[in-house]
């Protein structure tokens, strides 16, 4: 048994009500057996079963639900920093793939890293996110784009999963784009996709769900319908990126698949946002892509007033959003969105949760869940998103257990 005391505020972002509700409770208590939470509480309630085990002090700090990150790209070979210096001076991002940049020059280097390099880098990063107090994740493939490759970035996040206290969403996104080898014949990539792909990641239980990137320069409407039949019927659960670059359709895509979630929507259609509420389809923004593609920002208002629940994740890639600080995500999702501070938390944890297929089991701390937390050095959450540091988060629980602490 092993008890967190002395929370100022408990913000337990449990799902019902609105973006904003994140239930508070203040001088709280969160107690847990093993990897469950078993109590939640104000502090002087604690019952005295739970007060005897192991104790850790938040010092009158405020305590969230260990984050969720619902959409990365985390396991990749290389960088794109010579990209981003092309941009700033100008160049479009579409243009440097059409020269044989962007996705494909990460898919190259994918395809010539070792599995070991992969694993290690992805080991960094997700230690990265715990600091940050981030303790879910979502892990896309996508840059491989050949059988083999997608199936390794797959194995790394299976290797991941039983080795990181991080808890891992394994997504298939073998649609990112059609590789350079198949462009004089899209058809055939769109076969192996349908008929190798994704039987094959389904059946060795690779993945939860599947990603289609739909867009004028990758994947078409009629064709992601295809693929997500497809993975339905393997059992993968549909997602994908809507509308980033251009309105395409996408977010009425999402609410006819009935996906999990549509993200990035930049773009979406007034028509598309009614389609994704009346579906209960769950809307990613991905502010740190907005701001490295110097976009307008996903109407995140809109979404919220028209009954979609709004989820904020940080897009983690090496093209459009090269950091996996998802803290910084919310804050952008603040100044960008017109987010409040607790409307992007909620995004963060209970909604992103809900995106990812956790809903009751992740996002919140609740009787029941995996005993997820982290500790921010603030008095609440508008303060944590206002005073802007490299890393307000100075304590992480996952899975029962301290997995971060930050030197006193
Ligand atoms: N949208 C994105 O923002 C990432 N993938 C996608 O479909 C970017 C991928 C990249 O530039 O490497
Ligand atoms: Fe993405």
């Amino acid at each position: 048994m092993s008890v967190l005391r002395n929370i100022g505020l408990l913000a337990t972002c449990r799902p019902e009500g609105g973006q904003g509700d994140i239930h508070p409770i203040p001088n709280a208590a969160v107690a847990w057996d093993a990897d469950t939470i078993r109590w939640v509480g104000p502090e002087a309630e604690l019952p005295a079963e739970f007060a005897g085990g192991d104790t850790l002090d938040a010092g009158g700090r405020l305590v969230v639900p260990g984050l969720v990150d619902c959409h990365t790209h985390l396991a990749f070979g290389g960088w794109r920093a010579d990209e981003f210096e092309l941009r700033l001076q100008g160049v479009g991002y579409l243009d440097i793939a059409r020269a044989g940049g962007g996705i494909m020059s990460t898919v190259r280097a994918t395809r010539a890293a070792t599995d070991a390099e992969l694993l290690d880098r992805a080991t960094a990063a997700l230690e990265g996110m715990r600091r940050l107090g981030v303790t879910t994740v979502e892990c896309k493939s996508g840059y491989g784009l050949d059988l083999e490759t997608e199936l390794r970035l797959l194995r790394v996040y299976r290797t991941l999963a039983a080795t990181q206290p991080s808890r891992i969403v394994p997504t298939f996104l073998g649609a990112h784009v059609v590789p350079a080898e198949h462009r004089a014949d899209r058809q055939a990539y769109l076969r192996l996709l349908l008929d190798e792909m994704i039987p094959t990641v389904a059946a060795a239980k690779l993945a939860v769900c599947c990603d289609v990137f739909v867009e004028d320069t990758a994947f078409s409407v009629d064709e992601a319908r295809d693929i997500f039949r497809a993975g339905r019927a393997a059992g993968l659960a549909p997602k994908l990126h809507a509308d980033q670059l251009s309105a395409g359709g996408g977010a009425e895509l999402a609410a006819e698949v009935g996906a999990w979630s549509a993200d990035h929507l930049e773009c979406s259609s007034d028509a598309g946002i009614a389609a994704m509420a009346a579906a209960g389809v769950v809307a990613v923004s991905l502010p740190i892509a907005t701001l490295y593609l110097r976009q307008q920002p996903m109407p995140a208002r809109k979404f919220i007033g028209a009954g979609v629940p709004v989820a904020v994740a940080t897009d983690f890639n090496p093209g459009s959003a090269p950091s996996w600080d998802l803290p910084l995500a919310m804050m952008l999702a603040c100044h960008l969105q017109r987010m409040t501070p607790t409307e992007a938390l909620k995004g963060a944890t209970s909604i992103a949760a809900r995106a990812v297929g956790l809903q009751g089991k992740a996002g919140e701390v609740s009787v029941g869940c995996r005993a997820d937390l982290a500790v921010i050095d603030s008095p609440d959450v508008n303060h944590w998103l206002y005073h802007f540091r490299p890393n307000a988060c100075v304590l992480t629980v996952a899975a029962g257990r301290v997995a971060w602490q930050a030197a006193r």
